[in-house]
């Protein structure tokens, strides 16, 4: 259901995976069933598994085909929305696989593909019948969202001059969207990294803003939406710091030009067009588009932006009817979450608006706002693609500005809110093989993608993609802690990496230096009377997926690599493992590594995880869980910090300890080599 999104259905698939769906013609759209010479030709002969579907009664579509076949879908448009809202309701309702089949061979051909892909993605993850069914990862059916569109027409050339398995891959330069006279361009690999736009398109998927309710309506959702982004813009601004980059300006200022210009050179396989680009200096207009439905004002998001400020300084926010609901120190971080971004659970749309997804659209749709050149949106308007540009993070700091704003009124962590008594940490070191104590080591990668699951080639087999990305060397922490009670005591271990300076090589005070902390791992242990020894792999850390996670299909089809269908329960959201680190500098980036052990009975939720999907929750939740840890994300670093506490150091009690280490970047390049690890660098 998922390949070769522009195809027909029953057309069978290549060479490895052959399999065609029967569908009856009266399921088939109408111009593809008056072709019935069309349906035997490619419905014959070639599959080796053939998916008999059955013939069901055809729903109401009106609102799905609001959109049409070869438009962009954006969820940040409402009408888009409302036409996936539908279509899941369509999937979601299906009494069994069998008729969640033959629904899903009907639609397919009747709705636009993207919006198609997105909805059955959806229905797939939410559905008690199908959860463990895995998705392809969006790469795959629609590569053209992922990478410089110059390469489809060489994959076509490829694929027609050399057969299946004597192909080469197809070397996407690293430089493809910008030169170095683009300062931003220094950002790119960290922008257009293909591990890091993918989790943000799931995060999306798994935590979707509108839709039935009981989809939305998942544990702390708004808080997470708050944590999983300031977290991003944090990773960026690090990573800025790495690149001798100022950390990013917000975007405070809706009516001034816009200096960071991006071209994204995507192409749109579905719409055959490319994606519109943005230069530099370019400034937002009111967007009133017919075709989408769509009237939005700079004015309406400057009052809703107000109205947030006044909510947050006043402690509650207004509610439809009249009353105030109190912004609380539990639940208030969850609120204004829902309430910016804004998803259905937006306690009053009316007063608060639509802030955050229609500063997505204003600034996606700035070069055509009211339509008359009949463009779609730029890169920032699909999640998808939005962190490729450099708007994105400005926008999104402007809005984890005002989370911090609310973060401010709330009580300080003061020490007793942050000791376990008994507990001390003696020392943390990292350990990297083949470097000295205390160095992590980043360096190039390259890596292939199989790129005929999303298109057409002729004659069909893989053709493969190669690109370059950031990896690290994986390291151990090893962490010495005392427990001077007489019984075994239980913790939460929680590790955090930051900046050792500021922009001018200077130390940052703890308020600032706080916001730069990101979380690298978080996971439980239990302390023996005296002393312990702690030792964690990165590559266990519970904020990431493993490599062959977020590129499975290159795994698999490597021969000899690769895990099997089995092992792979679906569960794509995650930090990449390979982004794990910031790229550091050749000199090694000053750092410092925090880790506190807090008692676990203050942080515990008392649910079995089994066989849940568990090992990216820090970003991702549990699914169908709750977010397995009691304190408010980003604890300890939420809050503004305790009378008297200037620097990072003032901040510690006996359960915390901060470690310097360094960054060294190698400018080399390991090729690919086949096997999931990548060659250890000296
Ligand atoms: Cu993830 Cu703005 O919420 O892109």
């Amino acid at each position: 259901m998922f390949d070769r999104p522009t195809e027909p259905i029953f057309m069978p698939k290549g060479d490895n995976n052959n399999v065609a769906f029967d569908v009856p013609p009266a399921l088939l759209d109408n111009r593809i069933n008056a072709d019935a010479g069309l349906v035997n030709r490619l419905g014959a002969g070639e599959a080796d598994q053939h998916v008999q579907v059955k013939t069901i009664a055809l729903p109401d579509l009106s609102i799905p085909q609001t959109l049409a076949r070869d438009q962009n879908f954006s969820l940040f448009i409402p009408l888009h929305r409302k036409a996936a809202g539908r279509l899941i309701e369509i999937l979601m309702g299906m009494r069994n696989i069998d008729d969640l089949v033959s629904m899903s061979a009907a639609c397919r051909e009747r709705v636009n593909p993207y919006l198609f892909n997105y909805a059955l993605s959806v229905a797939i993850l939410h559905r008690p019948d199908t959860r463990n069914l895995q998705i392809p990862p969006l790469f795959e059916s629609f590569p053209d969202k992922f990478m410089d569109g110059a390469i489809f027409n060489r994959a076509r050339q490829e694929s027609e001059i050399f057969p299946s398995g004597s192909r080469q891959p197809l070397e996407i330069p690293v430089d493809y969207t910008a030169s170095d006279l683009d300062i931003e361009h220094r950002l790119a690999y960290f922008r257009e990294d293909m591990g890091i736009n993918l989790h943000h398109w799931h995060w999306h998927l798994v935590y979707p803003f509108s839709g039935p309710r009981s989809l939305v309506d998942k544990d702390r959702r708004g808080e997470l939406f708050y944590y999983m982004h300031q977290q991003i813009i944090a990773r960026y601004n690090f990573e800025r710091l790495c690149n001798s980059l100022a950390r990013v300006k917000r975007f405070l200022n809706w009516r001034e030009p816009i200096a960071e210009g991006y071209f994204s050179k995507l192409d749109s396989l579905v719409a055959s067009r490319i994606w519109p680009p943005r230069h530099s200096n370019a400034t937002i207009s009111d967007v009133n588009r017919e075709v989408d439905q769509l009237q939005v004002d700079i004015a309406d998001c400057e009052r809703w932006r107000d109205r947030f400020y006044d909510a947050i300084h006043q402690g509650s926010i207004l509610m439809p009817n009249g009353n105030r609901e109190l912004l609380t120190e539990e639940k208030g971080i969850d609120i204004l979450g829902n309430l910016m971004e804004a998803s259905i659970l937006s306690p009053n749309m009316n007063v608060y608006g639509d802030l955050h997804n229609m500063g997505h659209l204003l600034i996606s749709l700035c070069h055509d706002p009211d339509g008359r050149n009949l463009e779609t949106f730029s890169a920032i308007g699909d999640p998808a693609t939005a962190m490729r540009d450099p708007i994105f993070y400005r926008l999104h700091s402007f809005v984890d500005d005002m989370f911090q704003e609310h973060k401010s009124t709330l009580p300080r962590y003061e020490t007793n809110k942050l000791v376990y008594n008994g507990i001390t940490i003696r020392s943390v070191d990292v350990e990297t093989p083949g470097a000295p104590k205390n160095e992590l080591r980043t360096y190039w990668k390259k890596d292939d993608v199989d790129l005929s699951r999303g298109i057409d080639f002729t004659p069909r087999g893989n053709v493969f993609a190669r690109f370059t990305h950031l990896q690290h060397t994986d390291f151990t922490y090893k962490i010495q802690v005392e427990n001077s009670t007489n019984s075994p005591k239980v913790g939460t271990v929680r590790i955090f990496l930051a900046p050792k300076f500021d922009e001018r090589g200077v130390n940052m005070l703890f308020r600032n230096q706080r916001l730069l902390f990101i979380e690298q791992d978080k996971f439980t242990v239990t302390l023996k009377p005296k002393s312990n020894t702690i030792e964690r792999k990165s590559t266990d850390s519970s904020l990431t997926i493993p490599f062959e996670r977020t590129f499975r299909e290159l795994q698999r089809n490597r021969p000899g690599g690769g895990v099997s269908l089995e092992q792979f329960n679906f569960c794509g959201c995650g930090w990449p493992q390979h982004m794990l680190l910031p790229k550091g500098t050749p000199e090694g980036m000053p750092c410092e590594i925090f880790v506190m052990i807090s008692n676990f009975d203050d942080d515990k939720i008392n649910q079995s995880t089994e066989g849940s999907c568990a090992d990216a929750a820090i970003f991702c939740g549990i699914r169908d869980k709750l977010y397995p840890d009691k304190r408010s994300m980003g604890y300890p670093f939420d809050r503004m910090p305790r009378d008297g506490v200037n620097t990072l150091a003032d901040f510690l009690t006996p359960n915390m300890f901060v470690r310097d280490v360094s960054i060294r970047f190698t400018n080399q390049t390991v090729g690919v080599q086949g096997g999931d690890e990548p060659n250890r660098l000296n």
